[in-house]
């Protein structure tokens, strides 16, 4: 009996982890569920803006003394499916770009280190941006990250980026439903 809770339990966790996808991608409970890292005078933090609302911001502001360097980091490790499954784990996002006077600022976006979109921006943007990228199902650590390309000391940047998804989609093509006709048929 204890064996069979023991295996039971095991089975549940690794139910838990196939299904567990991005957390807290609407950046409703603010950066909850994602690490965290800047350098210089970048920042990241909630915003209340984003699409609809919500986001998170990679910022950066000059100043009289320095201009606005730096880097901002969002990341997350989550299971996308099981990496047992044939299949991609599609993933999306959304963002907007804003600066002032003159900043430009580059975002890339990195799945296990690996990078699968850059852009540059130096104008704003008047709507999100929407972003797609896939990998293999499994376990993915998404890394998004903000940069400072150039501006002076009068100069700001932000990104802001909203509903972050992952989903696992099957790539075998499910059996057609007169196949199980057939099969029916069969042992009629
Ligand atoms: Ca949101």
């Amino acid at each position: 009996m204890r064996h069979l809770l023991a295996l039971l339990v095991f089975v549940i966790l690794l139910a838990g982890v196939a299904q567990a996808q991005v957390t807290n991608g609407s950046f409703a409970g603010g950066l909850s569920s994602w690490g965290t890292a800047t350098t210089l005078n970048a920042t990241l933090t909630p915003s209340a803006f984003g699409s609809p609302a919500n986001s998170a911001q990679f910022s950066a502001n000059g100043s009289i003394f320095n201009t606005p360097i730096g880097t901002a980091t969002l990341t997350q490790t989550f299971g996308c499916g099981s990496s047992f499954e044939n299949g991609f784990c599609m993933m999306s996002l959304e963002y907007n770009f804003a600066h002032n006077m003159d900043a430009a600022a580059r975002i890339t976006v990195l799945v296990d280190g690996n990078p699968v979109y850059t852009a540059d921006h130096s104008a704003n943007l008047n709507a999100f941006v929407p972003v797609t990228f896939t990998a293999g199902c499994g376990l993915h650590q998404l890394a998004i990250t903000a940069s400072f390309i150039s501006g002076n000391a009068l100069s700001s940047w932000s990104f802001w980026v909203d509903n972050v998804t992952a989903s696992c989609q099957p790539s075998e093509v499910p059996t057609e439903a007169g196949t199980w006709g057939s099969i029916k048929a069969t042992y009629r």
